[in-house]
């Protein structure tokens, strides 16, 4: 079997290895020809354990090779990205249309087409209108009639970023045909390395089933950063009412946290919320809640400075937006950092253990990357991510340092 995979992104590049490895000839597909040329050197742009060998043995193999325009395969899949529409919460399915574009030429009788990308509902019918329209001598997959010429699937990614090569294989899957004949082309695809079930549904189900997962966890975490802020309130320590709720049988309270971060669940909810503004009320709200909390977290720093009373030096402890990863993107510790270090010039420094030099946003910003026993030593410390470094040590503070732990790890 040969499938062209377009988008080798986070998703697009471990999915074209793990095919790779299993013995599927993997054309894979990106704009980015700095991307391409790297992948075409065995080597990966991107950080995930255990990518790099597998790409690298894929590329030394033949299997994997990368362009920036796709070839005739027996399948295809599309993996690139679905952000908002400037700065609205609108999704933006640009990136799907022009992948659909891109691979229509190529496509013959008897071909698979996958949707992985996070996508509004009706998205995979949309793709299905650009074949129709770009291959009118094509029957694209239709939901009412099982025989056609293009199969044509949505099949969510549901990995977690620092487990993927993991979990692409042992996840259960979703694939969601646009008629129950496609759902089976796409499912035999996929049966060539996931361990996990492939349970088959329709593709707006599928659709709404990845935004309804990520909208479950951001309604979870919302629920804890509320506790947080009444609990604030109400003087109560709320790391231990979590953990003491969290003995009845039936309740699992989330983590509070510094805001939500990733380009997944700060996102997704809203896909839901734009289709239907009028009902999806909790799951709005819900991103509210969440993205209100960095704001929150600075006015306890000012809130420390005017207690203290005297000029402050700020430690930020952690930048990447969940532990131990060096992902930096869409981060609330990164947007906390920056605006701190804005309101506060050369008074702010920062610890993330995991990278060498500061991204781009804070790279003018008036604050400096230091050590974590530097840090240690600020008037107020903010710590903002669980890294493991910061867990393995138990620091002593002088009474004249206030401490803000925001995920409540020295709390605890
Ligand atoms: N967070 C909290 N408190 C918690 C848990 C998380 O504040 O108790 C924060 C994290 O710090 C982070 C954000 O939420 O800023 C998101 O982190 P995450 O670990 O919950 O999720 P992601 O974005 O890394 O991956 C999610 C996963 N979805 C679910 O768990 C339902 C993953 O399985 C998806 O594949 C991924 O989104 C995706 O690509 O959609």
């Amino acid at each position: 079997m040969k499938l062209c995979i377009c988008g080798l992104g986070y998703i697009g590049l471990p999915t074209a290895a793990m095919f790779a490895s299993h013995g599927v000839e993997v054309h894979g597909v990106d704009v980015n020809k700095h991307a391409v040329d790297i992948i075409n050197q065995g080597k990966i742009h991107i950080v995930e354990p255990g990518l790099g060998e597998v790409v690298k043995q894929a590329v030394e193999k033949g299997m994997l090779k990368a362009s920036c325009s796709a070839c005739e395969a027996d399948g295809f899949i599309i993996c690139v990205p679905t952000p908002f529409k400037g700065s609205s919460h609108e999704p933006d399915i640009s990136y799907v249309e022009a992948a659909a574009k891109e691979i229509a030429p190529y496509l013959k009788k008897g071909n698979t087409v996958i949707l992985e990308s996070t996508s509004p509902v009706g998205t995979t019918e949309r793709v299905a209108e650009i074949f129709s329209e770009l291959r009118p001598d094509l029957a694209v997959a239709d939901e009412n009639n099982d025989v056609c010429d293009i199969y044509l699937a949505y099949c969510p990614e549901r990995v977690l970023p620092g487990r993927i090569m993991y979990e692409l294989i042992d996840n259960d899957r979703i694939i969601g045909g646009i008629n129950r004949v496609s759902a089976d082309m796409a499912a035999d695809i996929y049966a060539v390395f996931v361990k996990g079930e492939l349970l088959k549904t329709n593709s707006r189900t599928a659709e709404m089933s990845k935004l309804t997962e990520n909208s479950f966890r951001d309604v979870n975490i919302a629920f804890a950063n509320e506790l947080s802020l009444i609990c604030d309130r109400l003087n109560i320590d709320v790391w231990e009412l979590i953990s003491l709720a969290n003995h009845h049988p039936r309740v699992n309270i989330l983590n509070p946290g510094p805001g939500v971060g990733g380009h997944c669940i700060a996102v997704d909810p809203w896909f839901i919320v734009s289709k239907t503004p009028d009902l999806a009320k909790i799951i709005g709200t819900a991103r509210n809640v969440n993205d209100g909390k960095p704001e929150w977290v600075k006015q306890q720093v000012r809130n420390a400075i005017a207690k203290l009373n005297r000029h402050c030096t700020i430690a930020c402890l952690g930048l990447a937006f969940k532990p131990d990863i060096d992902d930096l993107r869409e981060s609330p510790s990164v947007f906390i950092t920056r605006d701190l270090a804005q309101e506060y010039p050369d008074c702010v420094v920062a610890v993330e253990p995991n990278i060498t030099e500061l991204p781009v946003s804070l790279a003018d910003k008036p604050l400096k990357l230091v050590d974590l026993d530097e840090a240690l030593k600020a008037d107020v410390i903010l710590l903002l991510v669980d890294h493991k470094e910061f867990k393995e040590i138990h620091p002593v503070f002088s009474d004249s340092q206030i401490l803000i732990d925001t995920r409540g790890l020295w709390k605890r």
